[in-house]
């Protein structure tokens, strides 16, 4: 290790009274004699035999603390953990995730069952933006079709599964958290206060986030990768009768002064505003239980800023809105061997998306376009899902039917994309259909699992209606079509894994056929409107594309609290031609080292990708290089007087290596050496 690199870092990171804190917290962590009443933590740690995956964010503070590398971290941090979500990255906020290698337009991101768009056609926030892990209890990722429950899906769907306080009966209790991060200042404060009985509970919670631009391995600050974001949450509940269940949540969440150093601009604010209102009964009848129904709203306002970047050619304001309503109903109903899941669900949003540009001549003209034209979009759809159990087998079952109709509501809008697409309607209607078949058998130690599916998914906004949104990635801009093909998916799927004693060993992969996939090509036609655009894309249909997932991992129990495991896994991504898709992973690893016991725990862990064999120069990616990073952490409970305290600690990227992956935009560095420490006190 570079010592003379580290040091520099550290105080950089810490001033006067950061390090008196630091002192106090590593007393903290020190192993002392305190005499508690423990309760035996549940160590299990279980690799996914089926195709699903859950995330816990924060269900049981105590385990999460125990378990968890950061439990402060952000929603992005927690999502990067999961064995299929990867995180394209265009500063230090609001990644967008991928799963399968697949991104926001092929997948279900939904918010405890809603759905939710961003506001900004550069993708700088994604649904899970706009949430925080304050207001959540796990994060469900579905791979494939098994998203389809959440909508007309291709890649899979992740639903962030809001957390409350379920009725306890345990009056009021509350904690209070706090986290530093010595490489960009990163401040985390937050707190919850909630009020449960039988019948009744009400839970707050709030948290605040301010970072600093962070420092890359190579002693470089990155400008413009600062942010502050604080998120609000309201949720109560009532309960009538036993099993009866109203629901109300709000959640308010706003980020200003957010830096994208990828892109050419950054964020002023990123607002939105969540409600919903729930009624569960949780049996019907003998047969018919769990009967859900939820009615939402969501409100989102993005606004871009290039005011605080140098030498701007031409001042552009670029802001958006989207708008969605929705409601779904589903019950669960048992026959026999089967136990059908029956969902019916449908939502209304709207987007609207404008850019006024701002020539240094004042004499010349202000120029205005609509860049998303205030598109609605109208989603209804049934899904039957379908487990049956038989004696040597199970086999799960699911469809889902969905109507899915675009319209450009305004007409400047509409004209303007006619000036490519004269012929082109109003309205769009498509019928989306997806079908999926799983089968499971455990044999001795053996668990394996095996399915195939179809699915069909609609252009997302800026894939049919987008108007000259510049893409920093390849330097096009892009335009969307309104007469694009509806894009299909056949995917197969397989599972293997063995569990013994102290082993437990799995592999898997999947495999994706996508007819019709849309990408943008080049029409060199078309002439650019961006200054800095090197020429126009169309989202156009492919005759299809493919994409292959496998993964191996391995885990062992060394000693009674001591684990190991490790990860490996490959990923491939071609068009028709052969060509490389983009922002297709490398070969990937990792591996981890935990040491969890009653009061103590700690890890160890080394992650890299191989060199990147496989990248799509036509969409603007290079080589990314071979890197690897080790980080470690400490934690500590203490118990004061019944409540608990946890703090931990750890060090990120130890050797500081100075690095950049293949989902980082436009090859922006990652974070250099950041020490990182969270403290949460919680009020039994
Ligand atoms: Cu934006």
């Amino acid at each position: 290790m570079n010592q003379n690199k580290f040091w520099p870092t550290l105080s950089k990171g810490f001033g006067r009274e950061y390090g008196v804190c630091f002192l106090v917290f590593m007393m903290l962590l020190m192993p002392r004699g305190i005499k508690a009443q423990e309760t035996e933590i549940d160590s299990t740690y279980l690799l996914p035999v089926h195709l699903n995956e859950v995330i816990i964010l924060s269900a049981n503070k105590r385990l999460h603390h125990q378990t968890q590398f950061k439990p402060l971290s952000s929603l992005d941090e927690y999502l990067e953990t999961a064995q299929k979500v990867n995180l394209i990255k265009r500063g230090a906020y609001a990644w967008e995730p991928s799963l399968n290698n697949m991104t926001s337009e092929r997948l279900a991101v939904t918010i405890d069952g809603m759905q939710i768009f961003g506001a900004c056609t550069d993708k700088m926030d994604p649904t899970t933006s706009y949430v925080d892990v304050s207001n959540l209890e796990e994060a469900q990722i579905q791979s494939g079709q098994q998203g389809a429950v959440f909508g007309n899906i291709i890649g899979g769907g992740i639903n962030l599964k809001l957390g409350h306080s379920r009725f306890k009966d345990k009056g009021l209790y509350g904690s209070i958290e706090n986290a530093f991060e010595s490489n960009n200042n990163l401040r985390v404060i937050g707190g919850e206060l909630n009020y449960s009985k039988p019948t009744f509970y009400i839970d707050g919670d709030v948290i605040y986030r301010k970072a600093d631009n962070y420092v890359a391995g190579d002693g470089k600050e990155v400008a413009f990768s600062q942010f502050e974001k604080y998120n609000f949450s309201l949720n109560s509940g009532f309960q009538p009768s036993e099993g009866n269940k109203l629901a109300a949540t709000l959640i308010f969440d706003e980020a200003n002064d957010v830096g994208y150093p990828a892109l050419t601009m950054d964020v002023s604010l990123a607002r939105a505003i969540i409600t919903s209102v729930s009624w569960t009964q949780d049996s019907i009848s003998e047969n018919v239980t769990n009967w859900d129904t939820k009615a939402y709203y969501n409100y989102v306002k993005h606004v871009m800023d290039d005011t605080k970047r140098p030498d701007v050619p031409i001042h552009m304001d670029m802001p958006g809105w989207s708008e969605t309503f929705g409601a779904y109903s589903q019950a669960n109903w048992k026959m026999a061997t089967h136990l059908f899941n029956v969902k019916i669900d449908g939502f209304y949003n709207r987007s609207i998306a404008e850019m006024t540009m701002y020539p240094s001549d004042p004499n010349e003209p202000v120029m205005f376009m609509l860049t998303w034209p205030d598109v609605r979009t109208l989603n209804s759809g049934i899904y039957i899902g379908d487990v049956i159990s038989l004696k040597e087998f199970s086999i799960a079952l699911s469809t889902r039917l969905g109507l899915h109709r675009n319209t450009v509501a305004d007409d400047f809008g509409l004209n303007s994309l006619k000036i490519f697409y004269p012929e082109m309607n109003r309205t769009n209607t498509r019928v989306l259909k997806s079908f999926s078949v799983v089968l499971n058998k455990e044999v001795n130690a053996f668990s394996l699992s095996a399915g195939g599916g179809y699915g069909e998914r609609a252009p997302s906004v800026s894939e049919g209606y987008g108007f000259y949104l510049f893409n920093s990635f390849d330097a096009h801009d892009y335009i969307g079509d309104p007469n694009l093909q509806t894009e299909q998916s056949f995917e197969a799927n397989a599972v293997i894994s063995f569990k013994k004693e102290k082993w437990q060993i799995s592999t898997e992969a999947n495999f994706f056929h996508i007819p019709n996939y849309i990408i943008g090509v080049v029409n060199s036609d078309l002439s650019t409107m961006t200054i800095g655009a090197t020429g126009v894309k169309v989202y156009t249909n492919l005759d299809y594309a493919q994409i292959f997932n496998s993964a191996f991992s391995i885990e062992y129990k060394l000693l009674k609290d001591v684990r190991w495991n490790a990860r490996l896994s490959w990923h491939r991504g071609t068009d028709d031609t052969g060509k490389n898709l983009p922002l297709i992973s490398p070969l990937a690893y990792s591996s981890t080292m935990v040491y969890k016991g009653k009061r103590m725990s700690g890890s160890v862990s080394v992650s890299g990708n191989a060199v990147q064999e496989n990248f799509s120069p036509i969409y603007g990616e290079n080589q990314t290089k071979a890197y690897a990073v080790v980080s470690a952490t400490l934690g500590r409970r203490l118990i004061i007087s019944k409540n608990d305290l946890y703090a931990k600690a750890g060090i990120e990227n130890i050797f500081d290596v100075s690095y950049s992956t293949y989902s980082d935009w436009n090859n922006i560095p990652r974070m250099g050496r950041n020490i990182f420490m969270t403290l949460s006190y919680s009020i039994n």
